[in-house]
């Protein structure tokens, strides 16, 4: 198990009420698969078990081609998986990015589940998921898992909410991965949804001033009846 620096699990009754953010589709609800998003590796959609889909990215079928994954999401890969798990290299991988801008002070959150057939033995085979904000931090590894419920895997940490706040004013990008290490075999998955931009900054969408407009005009309807 790894300590984690992150704060998780908090709700988020702010994002509803603030317009939508610069993130694309980060519920996946769009019928265009992935719009908005960039991958490497094995990534696609599946149904989120709520309202829509949500992103499953795979090691089966995953890139080797790490150059393009570190240029892409401006990592070291291989340098991300012996920090995070000790030893090792990545053996392939699989990524899913976009970039967005922050006009005021902004908060990103995402659900998340780390999904492995790895059964324990997490020395050399401790595959492990990551997203990336400014710097790349690790998610969970095969350690962290217990016996799961999703097709294709035979264990999962669960779902998880992750919680960035205090992001200043500029363009970023966020990306998530997951990595089999040392070798291709026996997979590891990530499920990613509700990828949510909460920023100060964001112009208040026209729909609530034109509310308010005529939720006035009702209440001065309303008034000259009664007189
Ligand atoms: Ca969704
Ligand atoms: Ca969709
Ligand atoms: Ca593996």
């Amino acid at each position: 198990m790894f300590v984690r620096n992150v704060v998780t699990g908090l709700a988020l009754s702010f994002a509803l009420s603030s317009a939508h953010g610069a993130i694309i589709n980060g519920d996946f609800a769009d019928v265009v698969s992935l719009n908005g998003w960039s991958s490497i590796g094995n990534v696609s959609e599946q149904p989120d078990g709520v309202t829509d889909d949500r992103a499953i990215l795979s090691t089966a079928s995953g890139s080797t081609n790490k150059t393009l994954i570190n240029s892409e999401l401006g990592i070291n890969i291989d340098a991300l998986t012996a920090s995070y798990t000790g030893s090792g290299t990545a053996g392939n991988a699989s990524v899913l990015y976009q970039s967005f801008n922050i006009i005021g002070t902004g908060t990103i959150s995402f659900d998340w589940n780390f999904l492995t057939s790895e059964t324990g033995n997490f020395g050399s085979n401790n595959d492990f998921a990551f997203y990336v904000l400014q710097s790349a931090i690790g998610l969970a590894d095969v350690g962290d898992t217990v016996p799961g419920v999703i097709s294709g895997f035979s264990r999962e940490t669960g779902f998880s909410t992750e919680v960035i706040s205090g992001l200043s004013a500029g363009t970023y990008l966020i990306g998530f991965g997951v990595v089999n290490k040392n070798n291709t075999s026996t997979n590891s998955g990530l499920l990613i949804d509700n990828v949510i931009l909460a920023d100060t900054g964001a112009t208040t969408s026209t729909p609530l001033p034109a509310t308010v407009a005529l939720l006035g005009l009702g209440l001065i309807g309303v008034r000259r009846r009664v007189r």
